[in-house]
């Protein structure tokens, strides 16, 4: 219904109430035509001839993960498949709503007593609490020798900006080492954050592995106290994580160089559908004592993509230096957004806190990692079925969302031509987009570029 339906209707009803909101809505619909025309007649920003002042604008392309989704939303065909972003989809290929974030929402809407005000700097303190233990572990000695802090963040991207900004003003090293592939995004936040960015090796095309060799060549010959982000679990785009005894090596190697770990967490839970086995590699570097920083993200373990919910934790030598770097963090936050948001903090939180919500979040959490792990069995059968030539065993070797496919982007822009799926143009394939009823359609199309001369 429109305003003026709106209003015309609500004039002729008896209710005071209804009457007071269609005056209300007469009065904003006049407002908003007056407030049109003024912006006709006398636009204080038109240029010198009445054109725009962003004239000069170039049109920025769309973003090379989130523009996959835009560009999916624009095809008509009914057998087009999203498997651009890592968002989990279910078997019939729809988002979901974990039943323990229906179940806290519906405890949040219940409580009578919850209020909308503010939350401080360093958003909601129980949920920091109960983030840092989620990571680091119940046990952890830093978080009971009090040397953590933890600050809530607008999700994992949020929680690296703040880290990386809080570091290019306060760490005495301005050098970030990424790895080689990463994450679109990481660069961008890291320079925005004012870092210099530096990569270091990591993938193995022709092994379509870790090139562990290399990544130990690279940190070896970083200059000593570098920042080094690592993927915590879940590498992205690769799905190829460092075992535990290399991570050892690299945490010896990372420690005798003082170079600093910066870890991004987006994956807890989803590469094993273990929170504490998918934690593992940041407990190692807690454990010996040193200092860390982690960034957290719910958006994949809780499906709360759009909620924003993440947290900063940076782990220091003692309780005294983590209230100073607090304060810091405080600083950095509050001119950026002032505060984070309140209401995906609060579901979190709700589960974290509740032992039955909590083990009920972990089996929703298996069943996702579970099906992730199904749809790779279920690809590489369909292609071995097809006889596809070249060896796909990557598909059931990699891990967590993502399957590095090595397909390049003039075979993945043949496949969207003529398949209608989409991907990143690097060959990168959600496995949380995929169900059993869209394999096949998969498997036909990389069969086709693999056999076509694309
Ligand atoms: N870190 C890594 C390694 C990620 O893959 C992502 C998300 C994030 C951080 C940030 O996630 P958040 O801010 O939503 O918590 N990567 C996605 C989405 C899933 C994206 O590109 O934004 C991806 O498709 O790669």
């Amino acid at each position: 219904m429109t305003n003026s339906e709106f209003s015309s209707s609500s004039s002729s009803s008896s209710s005071p109430s209804d009457r007071r909101i269609g005056a209300l809505l007469r009065h904003l619909t006049a407002a908003t035509d007056s407030d049109n025309l003024s912006s006709v007649y006398a636009s204080p920003t038109s240029g010198v001839s009445g054109g725009s002042v962003f004239a000069h604008l170039v049109q920025a392309p769309e973003d090379p993960i989130l523009g996959v989704t835009v560009a999916y939303n624009k095809d008509p065909s009914p057998v087009k498949l999203n498997l651009g972003v890592g968002a989990y989809r279910t078997e019939e290929g729809k988002p979901l709503v974990l039943n323990v974030v229906r179940k806290a929402e519906q405890q949040l809407i219940n409580d009578r007593t919850r209020i909308k005000e503010y939350l401080p700097i360093v958003g909601l303190v129980e949920f920091n609490k109960l983030s840092a233990k989620l990571i680091l572990g119940a046990d952890s000695p830093a978080i009971r020798e009090n040397r953590v802090t933890t600050v809530e963040c607008l999700s994992g991207t949020g929680s690296l900006r703040v880290g990386g900004e809080f570091l290019a003003k306060h760490y005495h090293q301005k050098t970030i080492y990424i790895t080689q592939p990463t994450w679109g995004n990481h660069p961008k936040i890291f320079t925005l954050a004012g870092l210099t960015v530096k990569t270091y090796r990591y993938y193995d095309p022709s092994t379509r592995g870790l090139n562990f060799q290399g990544l130990i060549e690279d940190l070896g010959a970083a200059t000593p106290g570098s920042i080094v982000l690592l993927h915590a679990c879940a590498h992205n785009p690769t799905g190829v994580d460092p075992t535990i005894q290399q991570w050892e090596q690299i945490r010896q190697l990372m420690r005798s160089k003082g170079l600093m770990p910066f870890f991004d967490s987006a994956y807890q839970g989803f590469a094993s559908g273990s929170l504490d086995a998918d934690a593992k590699p940041i407990r190692m570097f807690v454990a010996d004592g040193g200092e860390c920083l982690v960034a957290q993200s719910y958006a994949k373990n809780m499906g709360l993509y759009g909620e924003r919910v993440g947290a900063l934790s940076i782990v220091c030598k003692s309780s005294d230096v983590a209230g100073k770097v607090e304060s810091q963090l405080k600083l950095v936050i509050r001119p950026m957004y002032s505060s984070p948001p309140i209401h995906g903090a609060s579901i979190v939180a709700v589960i974290l806190r509740d032992r039955n919500l909590f083990n009920e979040w972990t089996l929703e959490l298996k069943a996702m990692a579970d099906r992730i792990i199904s749809m790779r069995k279920q690809l590489f059968e369909a292609l071995r079925a097809r006889g596809t030539p070249g060896d796909w065993s990557h598909i059931i070797k990699q891990i967590g969302m993502f399957t590095f496919t090595g397909l390049n982007p003039a075979q993945v822009s043949y496949m969207t031509k003529e398949y209608h799926i989409y991907m990143t143009s690097d060959g990168r394939i959600s496995m949380a987009g995929l169900s059993s009823k869209t394999v096949p359609h998969l498997a036909d199309a990389i069969h086709a570029v693999a056999t076509k001369a694309v």
